[in-house]
């Protein structure tokens, strides 16, 4: 079995059994200097950067055997300090950041300065380069203020319709698009080797579409519109000249059933052309449920593990808990017993390649528990430094080079 120690060595730009796979495939096969991530894992992006396609075909060796552990805003603020340089609750705890790291872009087309949780974009885009320099991976959300109506994106109109090629907003959508490609071309760093990067990112845009929460969820547009303005996203990004992104799905948990998953899941997919990574969002199955035992509760999180990673296989796709967690967590035993006991179940189970809990809010500022990670003093903190130190996890102290 593959240890922390030795995954490293494990690692390259190809994934082995994608060389093996694709040597058994008859007579189209590539030769191997034809074989790139982007042509192996057929990524969105067939022009993505090097840096890019390694991310991802370095993602998908390190599945079954590790899964990255990730934190949204962990740089920005804990649940007892704000604006501290090189804190994070995860770090508080463990002594090492999480491997992965969740941003959040709403408020980019508005012209503000900070985001709406007040992280001010200028740092953001320095700590994902230092992430980024670091080994780290970030991964960006984008809670979009609604074009149509200037409402935050929990506004509910039906705007998508308008927003889309033949819509009356589709050049101010295209506005509000280009934001995040000026916001994106600063993310470039020069390497070791004298190379200017842009720093590769997990880009999941349009969350939780299967909720009916914001204005471009269920019920508040048609099917075909949601996907058309998916796909014209990715098809603008790319023609904008970003080529530094793996596109994320990630439907939530909360409005698909077990007994319906596949169907529910898909509401809304775009295609396999236009997405890299099927993602899951799950409060349901990680957060508080006095509905159902924490057994149910357990086995319904292996059902969502198991049939996101069929999906995400039968698409030759990488399979993901894009966003979750337990608000206020209570459980003192969490982080064994519900996340990693369900993580590692099975075969299937362990395909997820990285899981990330939801962001501390700072208790003084925003006058409310509002956490999804443990803190110092925390009753979950022990356990979770056994959650950080267990072979399956990757935080940041045990990444392998994600990049090359
Ligand atoms: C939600 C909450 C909100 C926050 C939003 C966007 O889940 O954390 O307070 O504004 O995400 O980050």
């Amino acid at each position: 079995m593959m240890t922390k120690n030795n995954i490293g060595k494990l690692r390259s730009v190809l994934c082995f059994t994608v060389i093996t796979l694709l040597a058994g495939c008859g007579t189209n096969k590539p030769s191997p200097t034809e074989m790139t991530a982007a042509t192996a894992y057929k990524m969105v992006d067939e022009n993505a950067t090097t840096e890019t396609q390694a991310l991802l075909a370095n993602l998908y060796e390190i599945r079954q055997q590790h899964m990255l552990f990730g934190h949204q805003d962990t740089l920005a603020y804990g649940v007892n300090w704000e604006g501290e340089e090189g804190r994070s609750d995860i770090k508080d705890v463990t002594g090492s950041y999480p491997a992965l790291y969740g941003w959040e872009v709403g408020g980019l087309g508005i012209n503000e300065p900070v985001n709406l949780d007040k992280v001010n974009f200028k740092d953001m885009q320095r700590w994902i380069k230092e992430i980024y320099q670091r080994g780290g991976v970030s991964t960006i959300s984008w809670h979009m203020y609604d074009p149509v109506s200037g409402k935050n994106s929990w506004s509910q109109e039906p705007s998508v319709q308008r927003l889309i090629p033949g819509g009356d907003h589709h050049e101010k959508f295209k506005q509000y698009l280009d934001t995040f490609v000026a916001f994106n071309k600063q993310l470039t760093v020069t390497n070791e080797a004298g190379k200017e990067v842009t720093v590769p990112i997990i880009f999941r845009p349009w969350h939780e579409h299967t909720g009916e929460w914001f204005w471009w969820g269920k019920g508040h547009t048609a099917e075909a519109d949601y996907i058309a303005m998916w796909r014209f996203t990715v098809d603008y990004l790319k023609a904008q000249g970003v080529h530094n992104l793996i596109y994320a799905y990630s439907p939530d948990r909360g409005r698909i059933s077990l007994d319906n998953y596949a169907a529910d899941y898909l509401y809304g997919y775009p295609g396999d052309e236009y997405v890299d990574v099927l993602g899951i969002d799950t409060y349901k199955d990680m957060g508080r449920d006095p509905n159902i035992t924490v057994a149910e509760q357990k086995d319904g999180f292996r059902q969502t593990l198991e049939y996101t990673v069929e999906l995400a296989n039968s698409k030759h796709k990488l399979a993901a808990v894009s966003e979750g967690g337990w608000d206020g967590l209570t459980d003192e035993n969490y982080w064994t017993d519900r996340i990693l006991d369900v993580v590692k179940s099975n075969d299937k189970t362990r395909q997820i390649a990285y899981l990330m809990v939801w962001r501390n809010a700072n208790k003084a500022r925003e006058k409310r528990d509002h956490f999804y990670a443990p803190y110092p003093g925390h009753v979950s903190a022990d356990n979770f430094k056994l959650f950080h130190k267990d072979d399956f996890t990757l935080f940041e102290d045990q990444l392998p080079l994600m990049y090359k």
